[in-house]
């Protein structure tokens, strides 16, 4: 820089000055952008430093035992044998007992809980703890029972499916009504139980008249237990249920008994079991966007409270659940059409997009093809479904994961999943991940309850495509309704 400065022999000199230090502000500039280097340098290394202080979980025995004998939970059972409660239960002479002990069996899980579920709505309506059994597949004593040629338990501890008050845990604050028990303490603390005979108080009506709400049936039961002051009470073991089979498909009898069974804590707060819990937690990259189990980041977004919630009420966010019942429906679709049945009740809620109208005047060849289409579709028919849902839910819902909950045999299974994706692909809405039941990493224990990890997760997804005539669909269903999901994210095949 030059400027005038001073004279010398009568001239003005142009003095230079010494060369001055570069403006403060582009050194600072640099300095500035130097230390943000630093800073950030650090953080990046301490970051890393984090990530890898972080074990990933230690890898799961995923190993199937070499005889292939099922789990049988002892554990579990030994846990129900020694619940918390029961030895200040045992010196109350004023704790009241209800135990169905003609309760639902032998058949698939979803007719089963819908009968537990009714029990316990009983047993909670009149101030009783609910006595709980297994998940009995076969009553006759055995261990083990065959099951389309694969051995299978013959019962599960009820705890191993679900959590919550159904198996002891404590009530809702404020809620005095006694905490569940397992039969076994029943009986060492009711030797002789009042036996109260289903046929003595279902008359006809309570069982076949469509005209009565089982709100009716309900209440009726409600007053004849609570007329009891015996502290047991006990169903007859060789009776009907009290709520038969087929009550639960229809809408007219069941849907008036909305708003008690959606406001019971035995709803509100349904839970499904510790290992169901943990079969869930390891696959979650299954349907969301999230790390496999074996990476370090997994243990980070878990300890930092990063990983969402996963609570029985908590959506799943971006996933599309699809029930895609094989097995024995391919017979019983059939009977069905035969049958002329409707869907079931919680599947059939005016609210819904998808209603199952029976085809009127058409030929039985019509009437069948209408009821596979609905129970029973092929790859085609989902891939159809599946697109035209996704479609009809873009604008509120933005699905970019697809899971498949199925007992399909694993090679149709794969074709459906590639032709799933291959049509979205097709049609430009390519799936982030498509995937299914098969999918899923799961321990020798977890694999005979894989039907509870497959409710838990259709109970949250940010919409189902379900079965109308299947009792696990319905009971999802059900469970999402308690929990205020909206009624269009409901949809049927
Ligand atoms: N894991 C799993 N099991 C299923 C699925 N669908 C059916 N199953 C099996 O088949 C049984 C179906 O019987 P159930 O629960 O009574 O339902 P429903 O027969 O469809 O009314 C279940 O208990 C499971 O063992 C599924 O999507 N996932
Ligand atoms: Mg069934």
């Amino acid at each position: 820089m030059t400027a005038f400065h001073g004279k010398s022999d009568g001239h003005v000199l142009p003095v230079t000055h010494p060369k001055r230090p570069r403006s403060p502000s582009s050194y600072g500039l640099t300095r500035r952008l130097l230390r943000s280097l630093v800073a950030l340098a650090t953080l990046l290394v301490l970051a890393a430093f984090f990530v890898l202080s972080h074990e990933p979980p230690p890898p799961p025995d995923l190993s199937i035992p070499e005889d292939r004998l099922p789990p049988l939970y002892h554990d579990f059972r030994q846990r129900e044998l020694n619940l918390p409660h029961y030895d200040a239960y045992e010196n109350n002479s004023s704790i009241k007992y209800f135990w169905a002990a003609q309760h639902a069996h032998s058949s698939g899980w979803g007719n089963v809980m819908q009968d537990y579920v009714m029990m316990a709505l009983l047993a909670h309506a009149t101030g009783r703890s609910f006595v709980f059994d297994d998940y009995v597949w076969n009553a006759n004593g055995s261990i083990y029972s065959d099951f389309d040629g694969k051995l299978t338990p013959s019962r599960i501890p009820l705890s191993a499916l679900l959590g919550g008050l159904m198996v002891g845990g404590p009530m809702l604050p404020g809620d005095n009504t006694p905490r569940s028990v397992n039969k076994y303490f029943f009986e060492r603390v009711c030797p002789n139980p009042t036996v109260v005979h289903v046929s003595d108080v279902n008359t006809y009506d309570m069982r076949f008249n469509e005209l009565v709400p089982v709100s009716d049936v309900f209440n009726t039961w409600v007053d004849v237990i609570s007329a009891i002051d015996d502290p047991c009470v006990m169903l007859d073991p060789t009776e009907n249920q009290v709520f038969d089979n087929w009550v639960f498909g229809k809408k007219r009898r069941m849907l008036p008994f909305w708003p008690t069974i959606s406001r019971s804590p035995v709803l509100t707060s349904w839970d499904w079991s510790a290992l169901v819990h943990a079969a869930y937690k390891r696959n979650r990259h299954l349907f969301k966007r999230f790390p496999h189990p074996s990476s370090r980041f997994v243990t980070l977004l878990d300890n930092l409270g990063l990983s969402g919630s996963d609570t029985p009420s908590s959506v799943i966010e971006g996933l599309m659940a699809i029930h895609v019942r094989r097995g024995d429906f391919e017979g019983h679709c059939r009977n069905l059409a035969k049958w002329d049945a409707d869907w079931h009740a919680w599947n059939s809620f005016p609210e819904f997009v998808d209603k199952f109208e029976k085809p009127r005047d058409a030929t039985p060849d019509e009437v069948l093809n209408m009821y596979i289409e609905h129970c029973y579709p092929d790859i085609q028919q989902i891939v159809d479904r599946v697109r035209r849902v996704r479609q009809e839910s873009r604008s509120k819902h933005n699905l970019n994961y697809l899971y498949i909950m199925t007992n399909a045999p694993v090679s149709w299974v794969e074709e459906l999943k590639s032709a799933l994706a291959e049509d979205a692909e097709k049609h430009r809405q390519k799936w982030k991940s498509v995937r299914s039941s098969k999918d899923l990493e799961l321990t020798w224990a977890e694999t005979f309850v894989s039907q509870g990890i497959d409710m838990f997760v259709a109970q949250r997804a940010e919409v189902i495509i379900g079965n109308g005539w299947s009792s696990l669909t319905s009971n999802a269903v059900m469970l999402r309704m308690t929990n205020g999901f909206p009624t269009d994210s409901m949809r049927f095949w």
